[in-house]
């Protein structure tokens, strides 16, 4: 069990359509696959998504960073030493796509080896979640479409909607095109991404009041730090800390500090070994907690759901599991299959998620 090699590779897939929100567009997934090689001969893998608007991470600079730094701190390490790994890994801030596609790389190969699956490792608790839908910017009209088209093909009646565009009516319309669209039956929340003010939050909620709306995710900077906590302190749902709350001490500060209610876990930042503590945390705290989405391709998606469903706080809610049905193609053997609004965590040893080779091949930029 112990790791002989750490492999990172660049590879790009086109969105059919691409995700806009209040901080970006991703068109392309342009990720980068991680494998960690064993002596014996088991190999772990994950995918890590650059996202230089939030994180400051590029497709090359994951690739670098990975080959120069952190390979070398974890060959020669077993498979078991994944709190060595993670503390050698934190001696460098930030790169937490690159950090965490390696723990998660190994945790797979750990599963392989041990032929037990992630899900059952960490904590076992159930085999599969809900689907939570993130809707990107788009006209109202062709929204709702494409929530209906989610809800008929994929049985999703859970939509987390992109908001944050000026003026805020422009998104408050969207929200209740799609209250008005699908009625009382499906869950609906928002994610600003950062995009408005405090105050602009604050009249965009008012405007939104009657809509049954879950959560607010993000909506205005928690930077600005005495009008976001002006805003949480006057919100009468659980708002959702996403990018400002990356490692646990962060969760804590947001949280202790009036700036944010709840959590949102994303293994894409902080790999299976950080969002246990993270999760840990929340339950400690009795936070509510949603798994979410870093614009993940399907192994990205295994990842979310092999977490969520171990414990009983992260499978609760919806998981926002189902983005990469954008994508043209992807890199697995076997596509995922999202059915009934369910989304199972894959059979069989570590992840479950074999690839497949000639698709590699195929997007790999590399060679
Ligand atoms: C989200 O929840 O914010 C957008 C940027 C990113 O890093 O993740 C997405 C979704
Ligand atoms: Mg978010």
């Amino acid at each position: 069990m112990k790791i002989t090699r750490v492999e990172a590779i660049p590879f790009a897939i086109p969105y059919r359509k691409p995700l806009r929100f209040a901080s970006g567009e991703v068109h392309t997934a342009e990720h980068v696959l991680v494998r960690v090689h064993t002596d014996d001969g088991v190999v772990g893998v994950a995918e890590a998504p650059p996202r230089p608007f939030t994180y400051g991470e590029t497709q090359a600079g994951i690739v670098a960073v990975i080959e120069t730094l952190f390979a070398p701190q974890v060959v020669g390490l077993s498979l078991l030493d994944r709190e060595t790994v993670h503390t050698r890994l934190a001696r460098t801030v930030g790169n937490p796509a690159a950090k965490s596609a390696i723990d998660m790389a190994i945790w797979d190969a750990l599963g392989r080896s041990l032929d037990v699956s992630v899900t059952e490792l960490l904590g076992g608790y159930t085999d599969r979640m809900r689907v939570s839908h993130m809707l990107g910017f788009a006209e109202p009209a062709a929204m709702v479409a494409e929530a209906e088209r989610m809800r008929d093909t994929h049985g999703i009646t859970t939509f987390k909607v992109k908001v944050g565009r000026r003026p805020v009516s422009l998104d408050t319309a969207v929200v209740r095109a799609l209250r008005e669209g699908l009625g009382d039956d499906v869950g609906l929340y928002v994610d600003g991404n950062r995009g408005w003010t405090a105050a602009e939050s604050a009249r965009a909620m008012r405007e939104m009041a009657d809509l049954g709306l879950l959560f607010a995710e993000e909506l205005c900077p928690a930077d600005d730090v005495l009008g976001r906590r002006w805003l949480v302190a006057q919100l009468d749902v659980p708002f959702i800390a996403d990018e400002s709350a990356v490692t646990p001490a962060d969760v804590t500060r947001e949280i202790l500090g009036g700036s944010a209610t709840a959590v949102s876990i994303k293994t894409a930042r902080t790999g299976f070994t950080r969002s246990q503590r993270t999760h840990h945390l929340a339950e400690g705290l009795g936070l509510e907690v949603v798994m979410g989405n870093q614009i993940d391709g399907q192994l990205g998606s295994v990842c979310t759901v092999a977490f969520g469903a171990a414990y009983e706080l992260t499978s609760r809610r919806p998981g926002e599991l189902s983005n990469f049905l954008d994508m043209s193609d992807d890199l697995l053997a076997e596509p995922l299959c999202i059915s009934d609004g369910e989304l199972a965590v894959r059979p069989g040893a570590g992840l479950g998620a074999d690839l497949d080779p000639g698709k590699v091949r195929h997007y790999r930029q590399d060679r």
